[in-house]
């Protein structure tokens, strides 16, 4: 790398994601020194459109760090939600079935206003545009971020770098495959997005498991409708006019008087492939991954963001007990904790996939499905193990 500047500080964190931002705040609140490096712009983050659905926890830790009040005031809270299958709506009672827990719908763009105000309010340096190209001393106790900012190459010199830089970012490939392991798994069908300008047809979330594919309701707010379709692998959205999609939309949501699917302007859309990927373990030397930087989830679970958060919530404890003492067995127990609650949603995320999706032309497959489908939406023992995760389990 070229000589440029040099900056120093305790935490690298790459990326302005949930994951990084909640990250640095929550070092922030311990006295600990981060710089977050983000390669896109402020106004990109601020605009694209990803996760909805915030679990119990989550939205509890933002409320504990202060940057609750929006999400509250424009925030939806869901103590329940729909499994639509043979053309009826069976509600799942979350709150009910897991002793007062529910999910919070607030948009992923809206987390990140909140977060990147918050962090530019004062706590401390967020650099956008600046694209981290190499790490080294990854195995030191002075780990180097190399960086580019406008334009011009860059060392941030650290003591931790945090890789919360996403599934497509830098800080994974860092780690040099003899000392790690991939775990992955593709799904041969992916999920066409849209957001429209339509008011949504229920007031909590629709799953339906029909036998033309997936499909899925939810919303941002009494106006603004989010809906999904399974779609092949590869499909190019050029292929789907707003006909297409709204017809196919109208037939898996079986739409009618007691569902009355409105449609309107589609003002974002986006086709999202579907994989289980963890990579083990989150650790190498000085660099510790969190989100989507270690693993993704298919989005039917409704878990991705929440996951990111539940890492760095505790990669922040041991940060802390390092810092503030010199103390590392937190650290040293990171990896290994976090994995066993990824495991546990990769395994809810993937089961609400094989639930809901269509799989193959196999008939038996669906009567499968419409078993398990029936079993859930009639058994107080089935919904509640339904209903713990999604609403998300307990932090240890
Ligand atoms: P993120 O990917 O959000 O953030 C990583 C950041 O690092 C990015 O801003 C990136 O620009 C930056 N970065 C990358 N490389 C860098 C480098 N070299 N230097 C500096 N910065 C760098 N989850 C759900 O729960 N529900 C959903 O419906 C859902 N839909 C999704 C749709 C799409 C298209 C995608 C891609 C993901 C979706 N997800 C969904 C998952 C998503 O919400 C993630 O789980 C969540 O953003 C994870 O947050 P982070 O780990 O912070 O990663
Ligand atoms: C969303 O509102 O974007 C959403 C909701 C539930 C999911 C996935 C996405 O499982």
């Amino acid at each position: 790398m070229g000589t440029g500047a040099t900056l120093r500080t305790q935490v690298g964190i790459l990326g302005a994601g949930p994951a990084g931002l909640v990250l640095a705040h929550l070092l922030a609140a311990e006295g600990i020194d981060a710089v977050v490096l983000e390669r896109r712009s402020r106004s990109y983050l601020e605009s694209r459109v990803r996760a909805g659905v915030l679990e119990h926890n989550t939205a509890e830790l933002l409320t504990e760090m202060g940057l609750g009040d929006r999400m509250r005031a424009e925030g939806m809270v869901h103590r329940g939600l729909f499994l639509r299958y043979g053309g009826v709506s069976h509600r799942i009672d979350m709150h009910a079935l897991t002793g007062g827990r529910a999910i919070t719908v607030y948009g992923q763009q809206e987390v990140e206003k909140d977060l990147i105000a918050a962090r530019l309010a004062g706590d401390g340096p967020l650099l956008f545009e600046a694209e981290a190209v190499e790490l080294s001393g990854l195995d030191t106790d002075s780990p180097t971020v190399h960086f580019v900012h406008e334009q011009r190459p860059t060392e941030l010199r650290c003591e931790v770098i945090a890789g919360c830089d996403g599934f497509h970012g830098l800080s994974r490939a860092a780690i040099p495959a003899r000392a790690s392991r991939v775990f992955e798994r593709v799904y041969p069908f992916s999920w066409l997005g849209i957001l429209a300008q339509a008011p949504p047809a229920a007031d909590e979330l629709v799953y339906t498991g029909h036998e033309r594919g997936f499909a899925l309701h939810s919303m941002r707010s009494k106006d603004i409708t989010r809906l999904y379709l399974q779609v092949p692998t590869h499909t190019d959205i050029a292929d789907w006019s707003d006909a297409r999609i709204w017809d196919e939309l109208r037939v898996r949501l079986a739409a009618g008087t007691d569902f009355p699917l409105a449609d309107g302007p589609i003002l974002e859309r986006g086709v999202t492939p579907m994989r289980s990927f963890v990579v083990e373990p989150m650790r190498h030397g000085r660099l510790f991954l969190a989100g989507d930087a270690a693993h993704i989830v298919p989005p039917t679970g409704a878990k991705g963001l929440n996951l990111a958060v539940a890492d760095v919530r505790r990669l922040a404890e041991a940060l802390a007990a390092f810092f503030h003492g010199g103390r590392t067995a937190l650290l040293d127990a990171y990896s290994d904790a976090c994995l066993r609650r990824i495991w546990r949603v990769q395994h809810f995320s993937w089961w609400m996939t094989m639930m809901l999706h269509r799989l193959d032309d196999d008939p038996v497959s669906r009567r499968l499905q419409l078993s398990q489908l029936e079993y859930v939406t009639s058994s107080p023992a089935a919904a509640t193990s339904l209903a713990e995760n999604y609403a998300g389990l307990p932090w240890d």
